[in-house]
């Protein structure tokens, strides 16, 4: 199953493979790498870096979702977000912007970005659909039920599957009402907000379910919380997030493997071998004839020295 493809990216983003998204975080504290990046020159070697590892798109984002964060004054997002997204656009690479605000993000796409990535899916400002309809651009719209500082309190569900596809499709409803094409869209289940840690797991076990309804899917699992829980301790210490990349190297296996079109993840390298894994894995089960197999052999036995 070769994921589905947003057709308004560019083109060298139309890969058979699910893609890696890095995460560029211009912030003091995010809480998986907070504030390791968090002057602009920093940001943009680490986003360099991220590219040269394999990252096909990098996430540039200035405000903090971590679960309690205070929201950021939107001009200091600004003055975070806009000097790091011009100098990586300008070196070719392919920025996305993390952002719920419609002027962030119409400012992001004036200075190179091409994807706007939302975690509020357009819920924290009223403004974000019609600018994403005004602009083109490809948008992610992610399950959210409200900011990082009251998303605990939101987190009750009956079927979580079941309820975060009913609410992803009210948003589709909202968003083609301002404009904004199918085309245009990516979903995302939104591991880790307003979710208990139990309730990720159905979210990852049945991401077919979320990929069937016909959109390009994104999956952020990175270094999150329920997989410090996952990997705790004996004692029952959550495992720290810079532990977590096994995990989430794993996931992004497994996520490309059940259709999903993108992964965002700190830790890029794993994930890029991850999702090759899982291309190559899924490319072998239409079976090949003799030929294709032995040019394929040469190549392998060419590759490991024997
Ligand atoms: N998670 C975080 C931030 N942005 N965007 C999308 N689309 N999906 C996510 O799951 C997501 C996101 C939180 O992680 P961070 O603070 O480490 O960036």
């Amino acid at each position: 199953m070769s994921p589905l493809r947003p057709p308004r990216l560019p083109e060298h983003l139309s890969s058979e493979r699910t893609l890696v998204m890095g995460v560029v975080n211009v912030t003091p504290d995010s809480f998986s790498d907070g504030g390791r990046w968090y002057t602009p020159a920093a940001a943009v070697a680490h986003g360099l870096t991220l590219l040269e590892q394999g990252a096909d798109l990098l996430d540039v984002g200035g405000e903090s979702t971590r679960p309690g964060a205070r929201r950021v004054p939107v001009a200091e997002e600004l003055d975070r977000v806009l000097p790091v997204i011009e100098a990586l656009a300008a070196r070719g690479a392919a920025v996305s912007v993390d952002t719920t605000r419609a002027r962030v993000a119409e400012a992001a796409v004036e200075r190179g970005a091409v994807l706007v990535n939302d975690v509020s899916g357009g819920l924290a400002d009223d403004e974000m659909a019609g600018v994403v309809a005004a602009t083109g651009v490809t948008y992610v719209a992610m399950h959210w039920r409200g900011h990082a500082d009251v998303m605990d309190e939101l987190a009750a569900y009956g079927d979580v599957v079941a309820d975060v596809r009913r609410e992803l499709a009210e948003r589709r409803v909202q968003l083609r009402a301002a404009g904004v094409h199918d085309d245009q869209l990516v979903l995302d289940p939104g591991l880790g907000f307003a979710k208990p840690g139990a309730a990720n797991w159905p979210l990852l076990a049945r991401l077919p379910e979320l990929v069937a309804d016909g959109f390009p899917v994104l999956v952020g699992a990175s270094r999150k919380r329920f997989l410090g829980h996952l990997l705790a301790g004996p004692d029952g210490t959550p495992a720290p997030p810079l532990a977590r990349d096994g995990a989430t190297a794993a996931i992004s296996a497994l996520a490309a493997s059940h259709g999903a079109w993108c992964v965002r993840v700190h830790d890029v390298p794993a994930s890029v071998d991850a999702v090759r894994v899982a291309a190559a894995w899924q490319s072998a089960q239409v079976p090949r004839d003799d030929d294709e197999l032995a040019v394929d052999d040469d190549a392998r036995t060419g590759g490991t020295g024997r």
